[in-house]
């Protein structure tokens, strides 16, 4: 590693009370803090052996009786000497650990600060860097699965298999380029179209997996809209089971955007109760009416709330809309019937009575298994990764284009652009800003 760290700590387990707290240490002068706490020399450190300790603070005041586990650098995970401190789960004792181990100089970690280093420390690429983060975040058993295997480096080495094959298409490129010296152009350039193309292929493939991970490790965002009083904050109590939502029949109650976690079947839903979508000169709710379009825009799944036909909604629907229609309570057995022919498609409800709340729930669920279903075990975790290699696909698509195709130059430029993409995406070039942005989403103590 270049540069030097100083030695930091943090709380690695949950804050509050619990069985156990875990503290970790790591950077250079890690073992020696510990010689220091416990008041006695170490002779020889064993890598993952643990040990029964009571720890002191400065003034010989004893802290607690703890257990030391200790990693020897490189083999740790930070790749630093690092120890583990765990206690008994008391706030108060993690606490006088920490203003120890400020009296002896040390600093609390900064979010991120462990798994950076390891990245620092080429433990691990940035790839398996935002795995680690998004099995953490994880909602769904499918998005804790395919996170753990971007962390064994499975994502990683996808990638860099992909990238390999654009390597060998210019490498063939530089040396038709450079060194050989029969005119073989035509042939050079068919294969190498042949073979962007076939890649081109792959790696929308993956590009696509994206969005299967952020429902499985976000959740999927199903955003409720309609008209003021059809029956929005009630349809998002019903489905919670709780009054989260303010309802009244006071049109334009709800202004900010509602939100609650539940789970439907296996998948995290972030249901999101939004503002009534009307003509309205009230300032405040303007502002909540620009929210609910935005959330709209960026929504997995929108319910589309009409409570008779009248009002007729405003939202043109797409294939993620599902049409509700609600407060059914208030119609004749015919009119159900009725409406049920008319829009087959529609689900209808009366979210006051709780009634045709499972049917929707399991339409929900269907079109999220098509939204997730996928023959590729290993989704992309981050927008960052996604980014990058849709801009990557564009350098290629450029190489393809007819002009290109009849210069070796130029398919060979449009190439390399599109391989520099990948080192990017793996943090083999990345900047310090890019570095900051991904460590920072993290926990303290990760
Ligand atoms: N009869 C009946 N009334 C409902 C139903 N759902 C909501 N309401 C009523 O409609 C009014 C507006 O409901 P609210 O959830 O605040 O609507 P929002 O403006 O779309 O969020 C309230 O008085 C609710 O009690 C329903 O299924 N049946
Ligand atoms: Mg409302």
């Amino acid at each position: 590693m270049k540069k030097e760290q100083d030695t930091v700590y943090a709380l690695s387990s949950a804050p509050g009370r619990a069985a156990l707290s875990v503290v970790r240490v790591s950077g250079e002068s890690a073992f020696h803090t510990i010689e220091k706490i416990t008041k006695n020399k170490i002779n020889q450190i064993k890598h993952r052996k643990s040990y029964l300790r009571p720890i002191y603070n400065i003034n010989n005041d004893l802290i607690d009786k703890v257990i030391l586990t200790f990693y020897t650098a490189p083999n740790s995970y930070t790749g630093e000497d690092l120890v583990e401190i765990t206690t008994h789960g008391n706030p108060i004792i993690v606490d006088s650990l920490f203003n120890t181990l400020n009296d002896l100089g040390l600093r609390l970690a900064n979010p991120g600060d462990f798994t950076s280093r390891a990245y620092h420390n080429k433990k691990i690429d940035l790839v398996q860097a935002e795995s680690i983060l998004s099995i953490i975040n994880a909602r769904s058993k499918a998005g804790v699965q395919s996170s753990l295997l971007g962390t064994l480096g499975k994502l990683s080495n996808k990638l860099e298999d992909i990238k390999q094959l654009l390597v060998l298409s210019l490498s063939e490129l530089e040396y038709e380029l450079d060194i050989s010296e029969t005119d073989n152009n035509k042939n050079v350039i068919s294969l190498a179209e042949k073979n962007i193309k076939s890649t081109i292929f792959k790696m929308q493939k993956l590009i696509r997996t994206h969005n299967n991970s952020s429902i499985l490790v976000d959740g999927a965002r199903v955003v409720i809209t309609g008209a003021p009083n059809v029956g929005k904050s009630t349809l998002l109590n019903a489905q919670i089971d709780d009054e989260k939502a303010i309802v009244t029949d006071i049109p334009g109650t709800t202004r900010d955007t509602v939100e609650a976690l539940t789970y439907f079947s296996n998948y995290p839903v972030l249901l999101l109760d939004t503002a009534g979508i009307r003509k309205t000169n009230n300032k405040i709710e303007n502002i909540g009416i620009e929210k609910a379009k935005q959330e709209i825009m960026s929504a997995d799944i929108v319910y589309n709330i009409q409570s008779n036909r009248k009002n007729k909604n405003q939202n043109s629907d797409t294939k993620n809309t599902i049409k509700v229609f609600n407060k059914s309570d208030l119609m004749t057995k015919e009119e159900i019937l009725k409406l049920q022919t008319k829009e087959p498609d529609c689900v209808i409800v009366s979210a006051k009575n709780k009634t045709g709340i499972a049917k929707l729930k399991s339409k929900t669920e269907t079109l999220l298994k098509l939204k997730t279903e996928s023959s590729e075990p290993l989704f992309l975790s981050s927008k960052r990764q996604q980014t990058a290699l849709i801009k990557s696909v564009e350098h290629l698509r450029r190489a393809l284009t007819k002009e290109s195709l009849c210069e070796l130059e130029i398919i060979a430029h449009n190439l390399r652009l599109a391989i520099n993409e990948f080192d990017w995406v793996l943090g083999k070039t990345t900047t310090n800003d890019i570095l900051e942005n991904v460590f920072s989403n993290f926990c303290v103590g990760k």
